[in-house]
């Protein structure tokens, strides 16, 4: 699978969950590659933590190369005492994010209590929600084109 991946070699930034962001992930690619996206045009950008999700993810909307940005992460509220302010802020930014850019910005941040709830939507009891967030950010890629 040739796809681009941006990652920063910097260790111990922010507080990713690397265990569940990384099937999100593979849940995101798994679902471009079934509906047939060619893999060497999706790019994989990793930020330190959900806070600055919003911010990339402008900066990659607005550079015109992408027909949508899916952003995956997870806040866990056991994990943080600032889960409210995180959790707002990454979903707002997100909206912000495609309200400002007209590019669509799937929400793909599980915002959960506890590591076993995110495990559970990261592929195995309840879905995968980086599967999920790949067939929203089709769907809305073909939506944009009908409404063009
Ligand atoms: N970032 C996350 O992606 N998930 C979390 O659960 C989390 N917690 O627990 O705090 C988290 N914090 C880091 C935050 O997103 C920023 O990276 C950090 O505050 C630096 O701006």
């Amino acid at each position: 699978m040739s796809v681009r991946i941006e990652k920063t070699e910097l260790p111990g930034l922010g507080v990713r969950h690397d265990l569940i962001t990384e099937r999100l992930l593979a849940g995101a690619l798994d679902g471009l590659r079934r509906h047939g996206t060619v893999m060497a045009d999706v790019t994989v950008t990793w930020v330190p933590g959900a806070f600055e999700i919003p911010f990339i993810a402008k900066r990659l909307a607005s550079s015109g190369d992408f027909d949508a940005i899916i952003t995956l992460g997870a806040v866990i509220r056991g994990a943080t005492g600032h889960y409210e302010e995180v959790a707002g802020s990454a979903s707002a930014g997100v909206a912000r994010a495609q309200m400002d850019t007209g590019v669509p910005v799937v929400f793909g941040v599980l915002t959960v209590d506890t590591i076993e709830q995110a495990i559970e939507r990261a592929g195995t009891k309840a879905g995968n929600k980086g599967y999920e967030s790949a067939e929203v950010a089709l769907e809305m890629i073909d939506l944009c084109g009908r409404l063009a």
